[in-house]
C-alpha cells in the first residue's frame, strides 16, 4: 500500500457460497473485535462501507446441484464488484471481509477493472479453482479462484467486464494442502505457481514467500492478498467451515503477512471463511484482526 493511503473495509457478509452457514457473521465479528481500532493505531485512516450495498439475496432461491445457491451468489458477487471498484478508482485500499471465499469473485472483478495486470496471492488450505463440471461439492467457494481466471459458468467470469480477470502466470498459491483431481490437473496445465506445505516444511515460510512474492509482483500492476483464515492450521484457528489438519502455524501466517507488508507491493486484500459460529471462544477472529494487522504494518519492534 502507498504510504498515508486511506483503508476501505467493505464487509461482505454472505455464506451462500459454503455448505455451513456462519461465515455470513464474519464481518461483525472482525469489526467488533476491534478491526478498525487495530488500523487506526497502526496510523492508517480507515472507513467502514455501510452494508447497504448489498442487495437483498434472502429471496433468491435459483440453485443448481453443481452451482448451489448461484443467483444469491452471483448477486452478491456483481455488488462486490461495483463496490470495490468505486473505493479503488477513489484511490482507497480495499479491504473486504468476508463472507465465504466466493466473495472474492467480486472483488477481483471490481479490481480488474482497473488493474489488467493484477497479481494474485491466494493464501489457502484450497486452491479453489474447481469449475462446475470438476467440484465434487458444487459449492461456489470452491470456484472463486478459477472464475477469476476465465473459468466456468459465463455468468461468473463475465462480471465487470468480458475478459478474464487474472493471468496463470501472475497467480501464486500458498499453503494449499487439499486439492481435488480436476483442480490438480488445472494447475499443471495452467502452470500455477502452488507452493503447499510440503514446500513450506521443505524450504521454510520465508523462502517460499519470497518466491510467491517474485511471481505475483512481477510485470504485475498490483497485488492482491485472498487470504482464507482455513489455511492456518485448525488448532490455532478452528472458527472456519472447512478445516484441514497440517496448516500454518501461528508464526508461519504472521511471517507470511509481515513480509507481504515488507515487499511493498500489496494493494488490496481480503479476509474470509471466518465463521464465529464454530469458533473457540475468539479465537479465530482475533487471530484474523492480528493476521490483518501484520499484513498492514505491525511488527514487534
Ligand atoms: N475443493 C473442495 C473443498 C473446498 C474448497 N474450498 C473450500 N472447501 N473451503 C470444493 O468443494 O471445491
Ligand atoms: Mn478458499
Ligand atoms: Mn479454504
Amino acid at each position: 500500500m502507498k504510504e498515508k493511503q486511506p483503508i476501505s473495509i467493505l464487509p461482505v457478509p454472505f455464506d451462500w457460497g459454503a455448505s455451513r452457514r456462519g461465515a455470513a457473521s464474519g464481518p461483525q465479528a472482525l469489526l467488533g473485535a476491534g478491526l478498525e481500532r487495530r488500523l487506526q493505531l497502526l496510523g492508517h485512516q480507515t472507513k467502514i462501507r455501510p452494508d447497504s450495498y448489498l442487495p437483498d439475496f434472502t429471496s433468491d432461491c435459483r440453485t443448481s446441484p453443481r452451482m448451489k445457491q448461484w443467483g444469491s451468489v452471483l448477486a452478491m458477487c456483481e455488488a462486490v464488484s461495483r463496490e470495490i471498484a468505486l473505493l479503488a478508482s477513489g484511490g482507497t485500499f480495499p479491504l473486504a471481509i468476508g463472507g465465504d471465499h466466493s466473495i472474492s469473485i467480486g472483488t477481483i472483478a471490481g479490481l480488474a477493472q482497473q488493474k489488467r495486470k493484477l497479481g494474485v496471492i491466494w493464501i489457502d488450505a484450497h486452491a479453489d479453482v474447481n469449475t462446475p463440471e470438476s467440484s465434487p461439492s458444487g459449492n461456489i467457494h470452491g470456484m472463486a479462484l478459477a472464475a477469476g481466471l476465465g473459468l466456468g459458468d459465463p455468468r461468473f467470469t463475465t462480471i465487470g467486464s468480458a475478459a478474464p480477470k487474472l493471468q496463470a502466470e501472475r497467480i501464486a498459491l500458498v499453503g494449499t494442502r487439499q486439492l481435488d483431481e480436476g483442480e490438480k490437473r488445472l494447475i499443471r496445465k495452467l502452470g500455477v505457481a502452488c507452493f503447499t506445505m510440503h514446500d513450506i516444511d521443505k524450504f521454510g515460510m520465508a523462502r517460499i514467500m519470497e518466491q510467491a512474492i517474485a511471481v505475483v509482483s512481477s510485470g504485475s500492476d498490483g497485488v492482491h492478498v485472498s487470504f482464507d483464515i482455513d489455511s492456518v492450521d485448525p488448532g490455532e484457528a478452528p472458527g472456519t467451515g472447512t478445516p484441514v489438519r497440517g496448516g500454518l502455524n501461528f508464526r508461519e501466517a504472521h511471517l507470511a503477512m509481515e513480509l507481504l507488508y515488507e515487499a511493498g507491493v500489496v494493494t488490496s486484500a481480503d479476509i474470509v471463511e471466518v465463521n464465529p459460529l464454530l469458533d473457540n471462544g475468539h479465537q479465530t477472529v482475533r487471530l484474523a484482526v492480528e493476521l490483518i494487522g501484520s499484513l498492514l504494518g505491525a511488527r514487534i519492534l
